[in-house]
């Protein structure tokens, strides 16, 4: 049998993506809130445009999402119905502290949580946690700036304290931020940074992204405290980058670029930065400030495992030729097409090898077992007149990939945890905002304008992935 015995089957999910209920019981305003919909949706995640409230000219996706604040019992019980081990989900700060840094947590906040996690229990359903899924309180955006302030690190580890306290015995994976290097793409959905005329974003986000690695850090150390049974991991957008051509250059630019990725997960598995990160960033014009102290907090908060999402590898060039054929697909990190890969509706390339590649490539670098905590597909599925949903085109999407993982377990004899998919019921896409861009099992009658009963139904792929965890992956 390729997948051990107490392998996480699951699904992944982020609070701003399903739960809605962005202004009750006492929830603070939060980046993921303000995030509208439609053309201006990337300048704002970007950095670029400045939305710190919500305007009448736009509509926020985040606002009622799916609802899950009031669904989420029925939706825990589809899971269940799948047989999920595992539930990954993330927290909303602001849920549990309004203002981001308040001494007291807001109670009706922690309790909702508390109710999400008793009911996975009831179905003996592992919660995995992601502390921080691109989500900063405007509250210390207004008052710091975001990331790029060390004040951020207390606020933060206030949070930490509190879950940590709060829901100790009940969740024992946590993660501390959720796809970490999406700040140096993404810079107000990753670390709430908006740019000041004039400054140099390099030193803006290597300075937000040292402010983070030391949180993490200190969350990783303040939970084994906690608690030592708890397991916490880093979180990385992983994707192999590719050389388009052998040219040496090509090559070199690649090894480059996942560096840039891999700066973050090298600091948080091994403790430090890695010797060519500071010749990095002065070529950028950036230096960032680490004491002796800090350099201490480092080391000793490495993490216990690597988790990261996978969607797909990325392939780049130095030729200009070469590099003005971008693939059309995640705008986050623009990439050279790579003419062996077909695409999904949305223009991101399907490449299961790719998950191999990735997995050893982290497992080198680190060796330390690994979690797959997102990977899946985004179709605009079709209701038949029935009721019916048939997406094979998902099923082998996620068929090929678990092939592919079974070859990492057992062909590699590389240590994996678990596998959750994103988006285990349809919800609001992070980089468009969209509805209709769906990766679930589970279907919710919600459309693009927000129209919909909200109503939840099981596609083709909910039967598929059943069998899939029954069988424990012999079945495909
Ligand atoms: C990752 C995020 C998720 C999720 C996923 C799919 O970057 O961690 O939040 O949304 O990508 O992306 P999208 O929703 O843009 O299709």
């Amino acid at each position: 049998m390729a997948f051990p015995k107490n392998f996480l089957w699951g699904g992944a999910t982020a609070a701003n993506q399903c739960e809605g209920a962005w202004d009750q019981d006492g929830k603070g305003l939060s980046t993921v809130d303000v995030i509208p919909f439609g053309e201006d949706r990337f300048k704002v995640m970007a950095g670029v445009m400045e939305m710190l409230e919500c305007d009448d000219d736009h509509t926020y996706p985040a606002h009622e999402a799916i609802d899950f604040y009031h669904h989420y019992k029925e939706d825990i019980a589809l899971f269940a119905e799948m047989g999920f081990k595992t539930y990954r989900m993330s927290i909303s700060w602001t849920r549990i502290l309004p203002n981001g840094d308040d001494d007291a947590p807001n109670e009706k906040g922690v309790e909702f949580y508390r109710n999400v996690f008793t009911e996975l229990k009831k179905y003996n359903i592992e919660p995995l946690v992601t502390i921080n899924h691109f989500d900063t309180p405007i509250a210390l955006i207004k008052k710091y700036g975001g990331w790029k302030d060390r004040r951020m690190i207390d606020a933060f580890l206030k949070l930490c304290k509190v879950l940590f306290a709060e829901y100790k015995g009940l969740v024992k994976y946590w993660l501390t931020f959720n796809e970490i290097n999406m700040l140096l793409h993404l810079p107000f959905m990753g670390a709430g940074i908006l740019y000041k005329e004039g400054e140099n974003k390099d030193q803006v986000n290597y300075t937000a992204a040292n402010h983070e690695l030391i949180a993490s850090a200190k969350a990783v150390k303040l939970a084994h405290e906690i608690d030592p049974n708890n397991m916490v991991g880093c979180m990385l957008a992983a994707g192999q980058y590719y050389p388009y051509s052998c040219n040496p250059d090509d090559v070199w630019e690649a090894f480059n670029k996942d560096r840039d990725n891999y700066f973050f997960t090298d600091v948080q598995a091994r403790g430090e930065y890695p010797v060519w990160a500071f010749k990095r960033m002065e070529e950028l014009g950036a230096s960032i400030e680490l004491s002796e102290e800090d350099k201490k907090v480092l080391k000793e908060g490495t993490v216990d495992f690597i988790s990261f999402s996978y969607y797909s590898s990325r392939c780049t060039s130095t030729d200009e030729k070469v590099l003005n054929q971008t693939d059309s697909g995640n705008a986050a990190f623009k990439a050279v097409k790579n003419p062996y890969l077909k695409a999904s509706e949305w223009g991101w390339q399907i490449d299961p090898l790719g998950l191999r590649i990735t997995c050893n490539t982290l497992y080198d670098r680190y060796e330390k077992p690994l979690f797959i905590v997102e990977n899946g597909l985004g179709a605009n599925d079709k209701i038949e007149a029935d009721g019916s949903i048939h997406d094979p085109y998902r099923v082998d999407y996620m068929a090929a990939h678990l092939k592919v993982l079974k070859d990492v377990i057992e062909k590699d004899g590389i240590p994996v945890l678990g596998y959750t998919m994103w988006g285990p019921i349809d919800l609001v896409s992070a980089s468009t905002g969209e509805m209709k861009k769906r990766y679930g099992f589970i279907y919710v009658d919600k459309d693009n304008e927000g129209k919909g009963t909200l109503g939840r139904s099981r596609k083709d792929s909910f039967f598929w992935y059943k069998k899939v965890i029954e069988t424990n992956g012999e079945e495909l």
